[in-house]
């Protein structure tokens, strides 16, 4: 091991991107099924991530492309407890680093594909056998993108697992907190149906002076596509400045904050 890491540092400048990327996507699944049964399979999820996208022209990965590696890891589900997001990606990192008082709520990062995916960036090229951390095609350019194709496959597949209530994380300082283009709005809610899901519950998060309300135009249209799934839907606004002070100050109990 002691070889293995003066080696990563002393060559990491000449070791080609993609052994680098699957050494630290490989090193990232074990950590995370450390002192489980499935501790040997990040091999084998290694093997199915990287079919999905080496060799492809980086524009042509569609999100089906990674079937395969959600048949190798299957979730539990989530009962109650689902956190989803949109355009709060940092405030659910500062609530979920604060370790404070934190509801029960389980996000896509807190699964496997989603922890040790959250933050890399990855694709391949035509006919080649590598993969590239750089350089790759960002959405703007092309939809059909390695990274893009990921997070609609693994939100799909995570927000099928979901049940009971769903809460949702949503930012009310932009005057669209529920956008059609958003993975939320154009995949996630479509999985949430009754009898499984029950409930989709908003939070509205804001953070300094720009505030929207639940009242919020494109709000209206989540709760009309909530009631016409069958959901009961319920909304509430939240003062994320407050909160994080307020889960930072260790004189403060708990149940002062939330
Ligand atoms: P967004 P969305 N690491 O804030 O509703 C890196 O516009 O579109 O909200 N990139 C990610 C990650 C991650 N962990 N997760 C999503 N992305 C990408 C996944 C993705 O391409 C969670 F379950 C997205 O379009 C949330 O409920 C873009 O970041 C939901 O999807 C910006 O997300 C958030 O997607």
């Amino acid at each position: 091991l002691i070889v293995g890491i003066c080696l990563g540092i002393e060559f990491s400048g000449a070791v080609p991107s993609n052994k680098d990327f699957k050494t630290v996507t490989i090193s990232k699944c074990k950590e995370f099924l450390k002192n489980t049964s499935s501790e040997n399979k990040c091999e084998e999820v290694w093997d199915a991530f990287s079919k999905a996208y080496v060799g492809k022209d980086p524009c042509e990965v569609p999100m089906e492309a990674y079937d395969p590696l959600m048949q190798t890891v299957r979730e539990k589900d989530a009962c109650n407890r689902m956190l989803l997001w949109s355009k709060t990606k940092l405030f659910v990192r500062q609530l979920r680093e604060a370790q404070k008082c934190l509801p029960k709520l389980l996000t896509l990062e807190d699964t496997l594909l989603g922890f040790v995916m959250d933050g890399q960036t990855w694709c391949s090229k035509k006919g080649s056998k590598e993969t590239f951390t750089k350089g790759c095609p960002k959405s703007d350019k092309c939809e059909r993108n390695p990274v893009r194709s990921f997070w609609n496959r693994a939100s799909e597949a995570f927000s099928q697992a979901a049940c009971g209530e769903v809460t949702a994380m949503l930012n009310g300082s932009i005057s669209t907190p529920f956008n059609n283009n958003s993975i939320f709005a154009s995949i996630e809610v479509k999985q949430l149906s009754p009898p499984q899901v029950k409930a989709l519950s908003v939070i509205l998060v804001t953070t300094g002076n720009d505030k929207e309300t639940c009242e919020n135009d494109s709000l209206r249209t989540l709760q009309n596509a909530a009631l016409d799934r069958e959901l009961e839907y319920t909304c509430k606004e939240l003062d994320g400045s407050k909160i994080l002070d307020c889960i930072s100050d260790p004189d403060r109990p708990c149940g002062d904050c939330w």
